[in-house]
């Protein structure tokens, strides 16, 4: 009887501990328990306002799907880059995501992370990578679509004239995806009429200074520019400055056309500087840890996984503008 009435105790008391440590799991961790994954991401840099607002959206959405992030820097370099995700193999994550800087010279360190069977996940930007099971997904705008989208609001703006129209371009970092493919996209589309000329084109590196120094040079060397289209808010930023201070009007002097849709052009854009923006969401936090529990349960994702995303007038941005999350 003593024996019997000890044991039903005992297992009274270890079921009570196991109760209290299942429970105590589930609030320190604060997510369900068994989806807990460790994700290496390595960012490009913090070279513009929306790849400010892409890492505050990793690194919000991570900490509310309960992924532990481990988060580098890479300051624009290619380098960098690849130690990052090195060290992301070496430490073992279930998951590497990463905005490749340029399109090219990716396949080696993407074998290594194949090799030690970790996941990854390109968001934002592409590789040129042949070999397309180097990575399990591509989350991310369409460049290319946005470069045309961005050359018929031109067409569409000089359809009533036959006057020659000189477009300046400050492209985004070199070999980058989004150079690539939105200048690919405007040049195709503007190919249409030979009165558009792009009579300057440079990279300003998607920075505010860059593009100022650049568009300073520009306006030097060309007497008379109509347009500029800028593969970024912020180097249209940088240049509006520069476009001041050669005491020419932006957005009336000279017509401008951006991309991304970050708060300070948008700004920029309700108050007549800028004349047209194509947006390029930077909140891909949500979806990127969607894809990344799917991947590491081993789950089929589609390879490729377009962000929606519209443009902007004047007007559309002075109504936009009060709802805009970056
Ligand atoms: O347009 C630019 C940023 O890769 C889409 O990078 C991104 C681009 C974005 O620096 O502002």
């Amino acid at each position: 009887m003593v024996k019997r009435v000890t044991t039903l105790l005992l297992a009274t008391a270890m079921a009570a501990i196991l109760a209290g440590c299942g429970s105590g799991g589930a609030t320190s961790s604060g997510s369900g328990g068994d989806d807990k994954i460790t994700m290496g991401f390595a960012q490009v840099g913090a070279e513009s306002g929306w790849r400010t607002a892409n890492t505050k959206s990793v690194q919000e959405s991570a900490k509310a799907a309960g992924v532990e992030l481990k988060f580098s820097d890479a300051q624009q370099k290619q380098e960098n880059q690849i130690k990052a995700i090195r060290s992301y193999i070496q430490q073992k994550v279930d998951v590497i995501a990463f905005s490749p800087v340029v399109e090219s010279g990716w396949d080696t360190v993407l074998k290594e992370a194949k090799d030690a069977k970790i996941p990854v996940i390109l968001t934002d930007r592409a590789v040129d990578s042949k070999d397309t099971s180097l990575y399990k997904t591509f989350l991310g705008s369409d460049f290319v679509e946005e470069g045309k989208k961005a050359g018929q609001w031109l067409v569409d703006q000089y359809k009533d004239t036959k006057d020659p129209v000189n477009i300046v371009e400050l492209q985004g970092t070199t070999g980058s995806a989004p150079a690539n493919d939105r200048k690919a996209g405007f040049g195709q589309v503007i190919a249409a009429d030979p009165k558009f000329k792009i009579i300057a084109s440079q990279t300003g590196d998607f920075t505010r200074a860059k593009g100022k120094e650049v568009m300073d040079a520009f306006l030097k060397a060309n007497p008379k520019i109509d347009v500029l289209f800028a593969h970024n808010d912020d180097m249209g930023l940088g240049a509006i400055e520069a476009i001041e201070g050669a005491g020419k009007v932006p957005g009336k002097d000279i017509k401008i056309i951006t991309i991304d849709a970050v708060h300070d052009g948008m700004q920029a854009l309700a108050d007549g500087k800028i004349n047209y923006i194509v947006e390029c969401s930077p909140l891909l936090g949500p979806q990127l840890m969607d894809l990344s529990k799917k991947v590491v349960k081993g789950e089929q994702v589609p390879a490729r996984v377009v962000t929606e995303e519209s443009a902007f007038t004047q007007e559309q941005a002075k109504q936009a503008l009060p709802s805009r999350k970056y």
